[in-house]
């Protein structure tokens, strides 16, 4: 049962309270290894269900178009001060809604409607709002697209500064959300700065890593850090912006009143909780355990004969391209879920099927370290996704039930925040 019981819930509307309940109870018989995804911690799980969410505060710390603030001040002005400090930034913005609308926001600040902007584009592992051409950042703007080399699979900085040159993008994004390999923050910012562009590192899906030490930081190459909150760093679903003082107000009346109304207060103390934990030492050990699990999986899976895009990872998050195990990536992914684990497909760098049937998958390991499986987990899990893959090939529902057991047999050992499998609150 969910944990702390839903009990006004179940009375109001058991509708609703039946299907919270039975997501809680898959998030804890699944191996969860979509690599944007995580458990947030109990207490975390508290600030973001609290009063909080009845509360509007349009505007900053001391400064709001709305009385009554004497407490979401100081929660706001926590989580500002716990970023500033974990980050070792002079500026945050906690703000924003999630990472698409922080990203809307750096555009707003530094770049006009038809500004050229660049970004990895999303077949390579970029993001929609890095300029893609279904986003208003690629409608509004004129996206310019840098690619991955195609023996590699790492971005050619030869080519990110030829097309620098050339276009004079107004920004530069690096980062993304199919990145298996260190961001080389450095390389990024001798390109902006040679051509007069804002930096933008949008870390969401490594912030945490960078907060426990198991990433190099942006910090100081980067003139604008954007990040999730939910991801590795393991907060509630939000996003933060960050910067220098002397771009600090630009950023603010991009996100507020720029784009957004009242932030979420509820998001903003869960933000503010889980950046807490961050600074914990407990933390910088999960951040390294995420990197070591994702590493070992990685072998593991080579050692099966899978296909890794770069070979490998440095992060959290692996990309494998199915072409040689004869399945695309969507069909592969809907019966690995049914044997247990859930991961998504994912396109892989110069794939030549459609994104909504591509050939890869792309999974990764914060969720599954958060529950506690190490490095000697890794190459069961590999083990597993090898007979599943084999498994949609052949169509061979019995296989897939067999893991699906397995799984849920192993994962009843590691319980998660939110949830009790014996019913005990
Ligand atoms: N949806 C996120 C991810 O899965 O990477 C990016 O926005």
């Amino acid at each position: 049962m969910h944990v702390p019981p839903i009990t006004h819930l179940t009375a109001a509307d058991p509708q609703v309270a039946n299907l919270i309940e039975a997501e809680a109870h898959r998030q804890h018989d699944k191996l969860r290894m979509i690599p944007s995804e995580n458990y947030v911690s109990a207490a975390v799980l508290e600030a973001t269900g609290s009063v909080l969410t009845n509360k509007y505060s349009e505007g900053y710390v001391g400064r709001r178009y709305y009385e009554g603030q004497q407490f979401i001040d100081p929660i706001e002005t926590l989580a500002i001060d716990r970023a500033r400090a974990l980050f070792g930034v002079e500026h945050v913005n906690v703000q924003p809604y999630s990472g698409s609308p922080a990203n809307l926001a750096v555009y707003l600040a530094f770049a006009q409607p038809g500004d050229p902007v660049m970004g990895m584009a999303l077949p390579m592992g970029g993001h929609l709002t890095h300029g893609w051409s279904v986003s208003a950042t690629g409608r509004w703007f004129r996206p310019v697209r840098y690619t991955v080399d195609r023996r590699t699979g790492l971005v050619d900085f030869d080519e990110v500064r030829d097309l620098a040159r050339a276009e004079r993008p107004k920004l530069i994004f690096c980062g993304g959300t199919a990145v298996p390999r260190t961001i080389n923050f450095a390389a990024f910012a001798q390109i902006a700065q040679e051509v007069d562009a804002v930096l933008v590192a949008d870390i969401a899906h490594i912030a945490g890593l960078v907060a426990g030490g198991a990433h190099p930081s942006p910090v100081g190459h980067a003139d604008v850090i954007t990040t999730t909150t939910h991801k590795t760093l393991r907060g509630p679903r939000g996003a933060m912006i960050m910067t220098s003082a002397g771009r600090a107000t630009e950023v603010d009346k991009a996100v507020f009143p720029g784009l957004q109304g009242g932030p979420h207060n509820h998001t903003t103390a869960g933000i503010a909780v889980a950046l807490n934990e961050a600074t914990q030492p407990a933390f910088r050990r999960y951040a390294h355990q995420v990197v070591t699990n994702a590493k070992a999986l990685a072998d593991a899976l080579t050692e099966r004969g899978f296909d890794l895009v770069t070979g490998g990872t440095d992060n959290h998050l692996i990309l494998i391209d199915l072409t040689t195990k004869g399945i695309a990536g969507k069909p592969a992914a809907k019966v690995l879920d049914l044997g247990g684990i859930e991961l998504n497909y994912n396109t892989v760098p110069y794939d030549p099927r459609k994104p909504f049937d591509p050939s890869g998958l792309r999974l990764g390991t914060p969720a599954l370290t958060t529950r506690g499986l190490t490095e000697e987990h890794m190459p069961q899990v590999a083990e597993w996704i090898d007979r599943l893959v084999v498994a949609a090939v052949k169509d061979d529902q019995e296989a897939v039930a067999a893991v699906a057991g397995e799984v849920r047999d192993l994962l009843s050992a590691y319980p998660i925040p939110g949830y009790s499998a014996s019913g005990a609150g």
